[in-house]
């Protein structure tokens, strides 16, 4: 059984948000031509509370783009961002939320971040949801939101190594590429993970 799997399409991801990704709302018309065709959708949310550690304000002196340890793993610093329930972490308005089965929220832990779906950056804590795709008997995923080069790359790493099979609509994903071509290297990780990477006129 496969499973579609929209990460992150939340509006601080999406321009005028406070994360804002490069076209970032381009993915939602992607999400919702791929809805209808499942029957089990998953919706990840980033939920971070005020104040979480990926944020810079919440490191005297520091600034987005910058780097530190958070939870003993690097951490890139951000704008504050995806607060728990604001405007900002509400998925967009555009998205066909009727056809969300479930939504996973992930980062809730001020201590350490979580890019992937499945677990916290140091891999300690699992959100629950390889265990709910399993009772729901799913065996593969189609994934595609925000942004390429974080939250998309580390699911569908993590999903490989879970032993999903992954497909990864390129263009349902767009990147923050905070060095030039950090997307396109995502791919190719995710490439070399055993994903599959196609747009969505090849899926089938
Ligand atoms: C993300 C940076 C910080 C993402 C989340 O959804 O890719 N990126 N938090
Ligand atoms: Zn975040």
């Amino acid at each position: 059984m496969r499973a579609l799997l929209l990460v992150d399409i939340q509006n601080d991801f999406c321009p005028g948000g406070a994360l804002a990704v490069p076209d970032g709302d381009a993915v939602v018309a992607v999400a919702n031509a791929l809805i209808p065709r499942f029957s089990l959708v998953v919706a990840t949310q980033d939920w971070h509370p005020a104040g979480h550690g990926s944020f810079a304000s919440a490191h005297e002196g520091r600034a987005p783009g910058e780097v530190v340890e958070l939870g003993g793993v690097q951490q890139v610093l951000w704008p504050d961002h995806c607060v728990q329930n604001s405007a900002g972490a509400s998925l967009h308005s555009g998205l066909d939320v009727a056809g969300i089965d479930r939504v996973t929220r992930k980062g809730t832990d001020p201590g350490i971040d979580s890019y992937s779906a499945f677990f916290d950056n140091d891999h300690a804590k699992d959100t629950g949801l390889a265990a709910f795709l399993e009772e729901r008997c799913a065996t593969d995923l189609v994934v595609l939101g925000l942004a390429t080069d974080y939250c998309v790359k580390f699911t569908v790493l993590d999903a490989a190594g879970l032993g999903f099979g992954v497909t990864v609509i390129a263009d349902g994903c767009r990147a923050v590429d905070l060095s030039e071509g950090d997307g396109e290297r995502a791919f190719a990780e995710m490439r070399s993970a055993g994903a599959r990477i196609v747009d969505l006129g090849g899926f089938s």
